[in-house]
This record gives structure tokens, C-alpha cells and sequence, in this order.
């Protein structure tokens, strides 16, 4: 769709925050049932997080043959992967095909940010203005503004002074950046840190990485995918994908753990996590027994082994020490996979700073300043992660019923209604929002399932004469405490995870994923819509008397 000229209003069916993974599926199931559908997009084309993160060793951590859309068979059968995990730009090119492919451009403003949502009791329409001084009422809006899209950039005293180059993984520049012969500090050292430090490291001359948490990172095993794999895999397509909507992780791949940690010799569990370590990938070896997230000796023993291996992997043991996550059980916070990360650390032009022994105290001029010494660098990599899940809704002023703001409902914890709609905001939709299984499940296939539920409601309330849906504020209540509940029965909340808000100074804490299972909850679902909408309060049009 062209830019309008400013200042213009536009009327539509439906409304689509993100033309990401799920804005773009949004467009095109909705398009499909014949609604008039519009999109926003900040950036200037479609990708979402895929758009934006063009970071060095940028790669998915889901196979690609299952981390893309399931929703048309032509589409799978046509498609071929290079990598057994594709990378950034990989799924960047498929995300335009796909934009080309099923034609779903015109519906989209790209370089255009919404400002405001405004709900008006009156006509059930949802008003939406935008930063060209445009706006746009429809009767749906769905907010497809995906889980990572708000980079979060740590207020660390100094940084206006420093006059090198700063720089976020998560708002790379689209033609790359050039490290050599450059002294550059990285912060972070999480999922994205782990990728980036082994593409910055032979590049620059010097690299050091600051790290505030150790994280527990598996091999990725990357390698190209063989052909036969990909036939394999589509020719057997149905069936794949049954086991993968009736798995927990929403992964046919990912083997379902039968027994305990505890249940088998030390040697036999030795012998299963090395298999599995030397095959690569997390989602499998943290499968490797049924409670390594219930049972604290059981996390134990991956944990260990995951330790031991970076002790015989990194040579210096005060690095390979401070490299040993100890602060937090296994896979109680998101589990990296990289591709030569601990051996970074063996290089001579690498260095480790502990921020819990040697405090980062400012930027400088020239660098920045440690409790122990002043340090000069020519850039800052910033790979400290997201304001996730809730952060790119609430940069917008949500204002639902009565002028109701979604920041003040969320002031104490962000809540949805299966992490569909919030109470307050009716005809207002999440894709993956807070309290589904979003992050804890194959993104691709929780969006689509949200999608759809979402097209299917609008379909029923078009077919049966209703004008707006909005989540009881009970149910509301009760799906929060049952997320919470399944939360509290796990090891999760022993750590300060990005999954609870703990990343974000000010943020409340809150677990804000469904961790039932993609299956359960799938179902769950399924059953509500059943139920007439089951939680949800329905408002039928009023009857004309004739
Ligand atoms: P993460 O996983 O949130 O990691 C961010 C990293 O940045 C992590 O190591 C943080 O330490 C660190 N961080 C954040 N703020 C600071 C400050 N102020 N000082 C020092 N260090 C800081 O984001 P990623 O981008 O790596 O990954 C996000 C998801 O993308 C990932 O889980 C996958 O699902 C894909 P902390 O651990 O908070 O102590």
C-alpha cells in the first residue's frame, strides 16, 4: 500500500500493529475471509524481529524446517533451506517471499509507527493515529508487535560523552559494520551476545565482554541441511505437523523426555547429555530428562556437565570459572545456543570483565571506567536485549473503555486472558501476549495458532451479529494465577529472566509465559471458542425495530 498523503483518515475492517511474523500472517488470513485490512510496519520492510536483528551470527535456535509457516503446503513444498538453522538473512528472504508470494504489500505502511490506540465506546471502533499524522478506525485491531522488538538500551552513566560508536544487536545497520583494527566492548552476554562475540572477535583487534550473568550455552551443531532431509521432511509434511501442533515445545523434532534425571547411573546420564551435546541444539538437550525443570538435583546434573564443558573448553580457568552460570538453575533462563563461543575466550585478543567482581562504573570520553581500571574502545556493542514481550505495545497510548490505559492496567503486572485480549479493551487483540505460551513455544506455530483463533473469533462475531468481545475480567484473573501457579511449580522463578520483566529497571515482575505446553494450550483454546467464547463477554448489535 502507498503512504497516504498526511493528514488523511481511513476506515477499515481491520487494523495490524508489526508486519513481522505474525502481522504478515494476520494480513493475509484476514484478507482471505474478505475483511479491508491495514498495517503498520516502523521499519521499511516486513521481518519483524527478522528485520531488525542483522547482527553478526544472527540465527534461529529452531530448525529451520520447522521455524516457518505452516499455513499453506504449497508454500513448504516450495521452499528450501540451507542451513540446518537459518540464519538471519535466510529467513529474511523467506519472509519476502512469503510477502511476495501470497501479496501482502498493499496492505502495509511501511516506515510508519502507531502513536495511539483510542477505543470509542460509542461506535465499538478502534481509532489508531500514526507519526505521519494519519489515523485509521476499524472495528479489530490486532497488535502483531512481536515478543522482541523493543531493544533495551541500559541507562549506564556516561554514555552521552562517549565519542565512539554505539551500536544495538537489535537495530543493526542494514549494511554491516566493520570492526577491524577496532577495540571494541560488548555488553551482554546472553543469547545474542553468545552469537555475536565469535563474529567480532577474529574481526577486531581487540574485544572485551562485559558480563553481568553467565549463561548456560549449548552447541548449535550447525550444518547444512541435506536434501534428502528436506524431502524427507515434506514428503511426510502432514504428519510432521500433527506432531508438532500435539507437542509441548510446538517441535516435531524435540523428543518428549520419558524418564528423570535421577532415574538413570550417573554413567547413562553422562552418556545422554554428550550425545545430545554433540548433536547441538537446546531444545534437545534440555529434553534429555522430564524433570530438569522440576527437580533441583536433577537441574543439577545438566548444569554440571554444562559446566564441566566449559572448563575443558576454555583454557584460562579464572575465565572458564567466571563463565560457570551459577546464580541461576539450568534453562531457568532462555538457553543459548552458539557456534564457538566459550573458545572466544582462548583468543589473545579477547577479554572477560566479571561485572559482579570488577563494577562498571561510566562511560568515559574514550571508553569506559571498571571498579579496577579505565578501559579505550573505539565501539560499544550493546547486546542487552529487549523490553520483551509488552514493551512495543506500551510505547503506544492504549486507551480502551471509558479511556481506560493499558499501561495503567498493566501498572502492576501485564495480564491477558489467555494472552489474547485484556479486559477493558474490547475488539483488541495480542498475538502471543502475556500469559500464552509466545517464547516458551515455535514462534511460528504459536502465532499461527493465535492468528487463527483470532480470524475464527472475528468470523463468528460477523456471522452471529456481534460488535464487540472483550475478556471478563475474571477469567482474566483466574487464567493469571493459573500461569502463575504453573510457573511456581517449576524452577523458572529461581531467576532474574527477561521472561519475568526482571531485565527491565521498573518493570513489574510477573512470569508472562504459559508454560502448560503449546499443545494444552492450544486445545484450551480451542475449547473456549467451543463454549461460545467461554471467559469472554460478547456484545451483539443492537436489534433494529421495524
Ligand atoms: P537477553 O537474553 O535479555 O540478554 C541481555 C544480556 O545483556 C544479558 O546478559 C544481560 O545480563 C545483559 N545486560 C542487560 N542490561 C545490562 C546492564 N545494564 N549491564 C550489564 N549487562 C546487562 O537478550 P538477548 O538479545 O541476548 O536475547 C533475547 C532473546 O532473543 C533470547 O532469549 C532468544 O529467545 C532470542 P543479565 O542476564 O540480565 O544479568
Amino acid at each position: 500500500m502507498a503512504n497516504e498523503s498526511p493528514n488523511t483518515h481511513m476506515q477499515v475492517d481491520a487494523v495490524i500493529v508489526g508486519a513481522g511474523i505474525a502481522g504478515m500472517y494476520a494480513i493475509h488470513r484476514l484478507t482471505q475471509m474478505g475483511l479491508s485490512v491495514c498495517a503498520f510496519e516502523r521499519g521499511d520492510g516486513v521481518g519483524g524481529t527478522w528485520y531488525w536483528n542483522r547482527y553478526p551470527g544472527a540465527r534461529c535456535d529452531v530448525e529451520s524446517l520447522e521455524y516457518c509457516y505452516s499455513f499453506s503446503e504449497e508454500l513448504v513444498q516450495e521452499w528450501s533451506w540451507k542451513d540446518r538453522y537459518a540464519d538471519q538473512s535466510e529467513i529474511l528472504s523467506y519472509l519476502d517471499h512469503v510477502a511476495d508470494r501470497f501479496d501482502l504489500r498493499r496492505h502495509i505502511q511501511f516506515e510508519t509507527e502507531i502513536e495511539s490506540a483510542v477505543y470509542n465506546d460509542e461506535t465499538a471502533l478502534w481509532t489508531l493515529t500514526t507519526n505521519q499524522g494519519t489515523s485509521v478506525s476499524a472495528r479489530y485491531c490486532v497488535m502483531a508487535t512481536g515478543n522482541l522488538s523493543k531493544p533495551q538500551f541500559p541507562a549506564v552513566p556516561g554514555l552521552e560523552r562517549f565519542k565512539g560508536a554505539l551500536h544495538h544487536t537489535g537495530a543493526w545497520p542494514k549494511d554491516g559494520l566493520d570492526f577491524t583494527g577496532k577495540r571494541v566492548v560488548q555488553i551482554g552476554t546472553g543469547a545474542t551476545g553468545i552469537q555475536v562475540a565469535p563474529r567480532i572477535a577474529p574481526q577486531a583487534e581487540a574485544l572485551i565482554v562485559l558480563q553481568r550473568t553467565a549463561n548456560f550455552s549449548i552447541p548449535a551443531g550447525q550444518r547444512p541441511l541435506p536434501d534428502e532431509a528436506q524431502q524427507e521432511f515434506r514428503a511426510s509434511f502432514p504428519v510432521k505437523l500433527d506432531l508438532a501442533l500435539n507437542a509441548a515445545s510446538g517441535m516435531a523434532y524435540v523428543p518428549v523426555p520419558e524418564q528423570s534425571a535421577l532415574d538413570v547411573t550417573e554413567e547413562e546420564r553422562n552418556r545422554i547429555y554428550e550425545e545430545r551435546w554433540q548433536n547441538g541444539g537446546s531444545f534437545a538437550f534440555s529434553s534429555s530428562f522430564n524433570d530438569i525443570l522440576t527437580d533441583f538435583e536433577a537441574n543439577q546434573t545438566a548444569a554440571n556437565f554444562v559446566r564441566g564443558k566449559i572448563r575443558s573448553i576454555v583454557k584460562d580457568p579464572e575465565t572458564a570459572e567466571a563463565l560457570c552460570p551459577k546464580d541461576h538453575p539450568y534453562a531457568t533462563k532462555r538457553v543459548c545456543v552458539d557456534s564457538g563461543y566459550y573458545a572466544t575466550f582462548n583468543r589473545d585478543n579477547v577479554t572477560l570483565v566479571d561485572l559482579n567482581v570488577e563494577k562498571l562504573l561510566e562511560f568515559t570520553e574514550n571508553g569506559f571506567r571498571t571498579s579496577k581500571k579505565e578501559y579505550e574502545v573505539d565501539a560499544a556493542v550493546f547486546a542487552t536485549g529487549f523490553d520483551a514481550i509488552t514493551g512495543a505495545v506500551l510505547e503506544m497510548d492504549v486507551r480502551g473503555k471509558g479511556g481506560l490505559s493499558l499501561r495503567d492496567a498493566w501498572n502492576d503486572a501485564p495480564t491477558a486472558y489467555l494472552g489474547l485480549q485484556a479486559a477493558g479493551f474490547p475488539n483488541l487483540f495480542f498475538v502471543t501476549g502475556p500469559g500464552s505460551p509466545s517464547v516458551k513455544a515455535n514462534m511460528f506455530k504459536a502465532i499461527e495458532q493465535h492468528v487463527d483463533w483470532i480470524a475464527d473469533c472475528i468470523r463468528d462475531m460477523r456471522e452471529q451479529g456481534i460488535v464487540s468481545i472483550e475478556a471478563d475480567a475474571s477469567a482474566e484473573a483466574e487464567w493469571v494465577a493459573h500461569v502463575k501457579d504453573l510457573a511456581d511449580s517449576t524452577l523458572y522463578p529461581l531467576a532474574k529472566s527477561w521472561w519475568t520483566g526482571a531485565n527491565v529497571p521498573g518493570k513489574p515482575r510477573h512470569f508472562m509465559i504459559y508454560i502448560g505446553g503449546f499443545s494444552t494450550y492450544r486445545q484450551l483454546c480451542f475449547d473456549v471458542a467451543e463454549n461460545g467464547y467461554k471467559g469472554f463477554h460478547l456484545e451483539k448489535e443492537p436489534e433494529v425495530c421495524t
